[in-house]
């Protein structure tokens, strides 16, 4: 049988995946059409993203599942229309993109590079930087970014504490959940990376009173949402020196608009949510994986669950 896969993910994406999608399906053994554009009654899985046109998906009644290429699913996992089952993207090279995105970044704010990099002619300070064992990292999310990032941090030596929904227990790693947990973590954090998803539950975590919380002159990197925490709380913090920096990939709205005080703040550095991107090559393998466990009659997997909204 042929599959119709329709690819819902724009235009510009579709020249990228056309090929590795075909590629995959062909080392996968599935024999499907790929389309832009179908009859919603003849297609098998649609495969996502969040710009798509496609916000009904009440006439996909053949439809299998929905397949997103964004690791982030809170703008369609509230779609009414939306019963059919969804995964979201577990990649390796998102994975590692975002290892490298969050290493480089802690490893700039734990050597103080940025007081070199902007050192004028003659400031000859040498302010010795501790050694990463010396250093408290707090990850905030343990899934699958949040956990790759934890351990690559503690290879480099680095004391990882990091926060979840579930109580886990993680070698070297020192686990916390619940409110109480997050206290701790963020009293003694040191550099402090969020990497949770945007729920109704974690809207506005890191507002005024919980990034009080947080030692004071902690660094912030937020690759996760924009969303997790309050704007102006943290223009407030970062005021005060609460916070003495912050590195921030994603926002409430983007792009950021230009007139938008983070851009301006001398304590911010915007990244324009590049953090980590998804590769075709690679998530077109698993998209295809995921088809063809759903056609063997097996699980999704990184099914988004309804209930908790990621
Ligand atoms: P996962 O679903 O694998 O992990 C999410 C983690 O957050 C889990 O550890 C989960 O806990 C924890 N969590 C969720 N809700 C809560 C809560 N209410 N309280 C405490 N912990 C909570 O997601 P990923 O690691 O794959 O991705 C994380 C996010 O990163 C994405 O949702 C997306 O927003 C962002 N992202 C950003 C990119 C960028 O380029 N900037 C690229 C890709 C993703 P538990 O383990 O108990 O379930
Ligand atoms: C994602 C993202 O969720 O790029 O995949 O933010």
């Amino acid at each position: 049988m042929t599959l119709t896969l329709l690819f819902a993910a724009g235009a510009d994406a579709y020249e990228d995946y056309r090929a590795p999608l075909s590629s995959a399906l062909t080392e996968a053994g599935l024999t499907a059409t790929v389309v832009t554009d179908a009859a919603p009654q003849d297609v098998d899985y649609i495969i996502y993203a969040p710009s798509s046109s496609l916000q009904d998906f009440t006439p996909f009644t053949r439809c299998k599942a929905v397949l997103s290429l964004w690791a982030g699913v809170e703008r369609i996992v509230g779609n009414a229309t939306l019963t059919q089952p969804l995964a979201r993207m577990v990649d390796p090279s998102l994975t590692q993109g975002m290892i490298e995105y969050v290493t480089g970044h802690v490893l700039r704010y734990h050597l103080g590079m940025d007081a070199h990099i902007t050192a004028r002619p003659g400031d000859w300070v040498a302010v010795e930087p501790p050694l990463a064992h010396e250093r408290q990292i707090g990850i905030l999310g343990l899934g699958a970014l949040g956990l790759a990032c934890a351990r690559t941090l503690l290879q480099l030596g680095f004391q990882v504490q990091g926060w979840s929904r579930a109580a886990k227990s993680l070698p070297d790693i020192t686990c916390h959940h619940g409110d109480e947990g997050l206290k701790t973590l963020l009293q003694s954090t040191e550099i402090l990376v969020t990497l949770l998803p945007h729920t109704p539950q974690t809207e506005n975590l890191l507002n005024a009173r919980r990034l009080a919380q947080l030692r004071p002159g902690a660094r912030l990197i937020n690759p996760g949402r924009g969303a997790l925490i309050d704007d102006q709380a943290l223009i407030d913090a970062l005021d005060r020196e609460q916070i003495a920096h912050a590195t921030l990939d994603v926002f409430r709205h983007e792009p950021l608009s230009a007139d938008h005080p983070f851009w301006h703040h001398p304590r911010v550095t915007v990244t324009p949510h590049i953090a980590a991107t998804t590769r075709a090559p690679s998530a077109a393998r698993v998209i295809v994986e995921n088809i063809a466990r759903m056609e063997a009659g097996l699980a999704l997997k990184h099914q988004v669950s309804r209930d908790t909204g990621y």
